[in-house]
């Protein structure tokens, strides 16, 4: 395994969720972390919490310009990353397409999909140039498997998935991994967002069941990175036991 005491770890969506999970794992574990978000406050508490390992920096992923800038200007100790974890994410309303805000599907694109590019984009060629390096991007269960109201959602992570398998493809013979990480149900503050602070609609999702935490998809994405550099996870697939897939829809007359 690797010593994870030599990673440095950029991490999108650190104020909350998997993000921050993540954080705290690898700061436990050692490694330097960038922790960004748009939340001042979160990533002020989050810099209290884990020392002088972590770094912290605002930064909202769909202002491409504010990526490429950020990566630039990282301090000493903190300016090579070898861990990318492209998490920073959303989904917005769960209506069926025919209802749905093109406001809510061009938020979704411009971070699921545009923000992660910016954020590849800005840290790939540094890891390409000293041949070391791991991109962890958040797919999700929504980018294989369709579900009423998933609609453009499901499509960003589909592109996350394809992104992902394509980069393999680009980087062979460079010791660069890509990892395309895609859990199922996480209680997260994900629903709270998708349903725009209503609180009793986004904890139906996840009763009468146990969810994935946050931790669980943090550990996950730990193990994935300390593997033996010769092993690349490609794609990772994780619901909580009691989801699981069901009958196609038929509309009988
Ligand atoms: P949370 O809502 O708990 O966290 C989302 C994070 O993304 C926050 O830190 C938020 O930070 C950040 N974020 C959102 N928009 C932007 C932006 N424009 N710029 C920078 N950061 C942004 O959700 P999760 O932790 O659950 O989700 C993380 C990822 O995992 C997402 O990509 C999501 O699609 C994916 N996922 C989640 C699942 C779940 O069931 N929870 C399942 C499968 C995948 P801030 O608002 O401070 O900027
Ligand atoms: C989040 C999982 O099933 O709510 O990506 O779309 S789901």
């Amino acid at each position: 395994m690797l010593d994870p005491t030599n990673l440095t770890v950029f991490v999108t969506g650190a104020t909350a969720g998997f993000g921050a999970a993540v954080c705290r794992r690898f700061a436990e574990a050692g490694a330097r972390v960038i922790g960004t978000g748009r939340r001042r406050e979160r990533l002020d508490a989050l810099k209290s919490e884990l020392g002088e390992r972590c770094h912290v920096a605002e930064l909202d992923v769909t202002d491409r310009d504010a990526v490429t800038a950020l990566v630039a200007s990282l301090p000493a100790g903190f300016a090579a990353p070898n861990v990318c974890i492209a998490n920073a994410g959303l989904a917005l309303g769960l209506e069926p397409a025919q209802q749905a805000q093109m406001s809510n599907w061009e938020q979704m694109i411009a971070t699921n999909v545009n923000g992660l590019l910016y954020t590849v984009n800005a840290l790939l060629p540094g890891m390409v140039a000293r041949d070391e390096g791991h991109v962890v991007l958040l797919g999700s269960v929504a980018g294989d498997y369709p579900y009423p109201g998933g609609n453009v959602y499901g499509a960003t992570k589909a592109f996350v998935k394809q992104f992902a398998l394509n980069l393999r493809a680009d980087l062979i013979g460079k010791q660069v991994r890509v990892t395309n990480i895609e859990p199922g149900l996480a209680e997260t503050e994900f629903s709270l967002v998708r349903f725009q602070g209503d609180a009793a609609q986004a904890a139906k999702p996840y009763e009468g069941l146990t969810p994935m935490s946050a931790e669980d998809i943090a550990e996950t994405i730990f193990w994935s990175c300390v593997l033996p550099r010769h092993l690349n996870v490609n794609r990772l697939q994780i619901m909580p036991t009691m989801q699981a897939f069901g009958n196609f829809a038929v509309h009988r007359r």
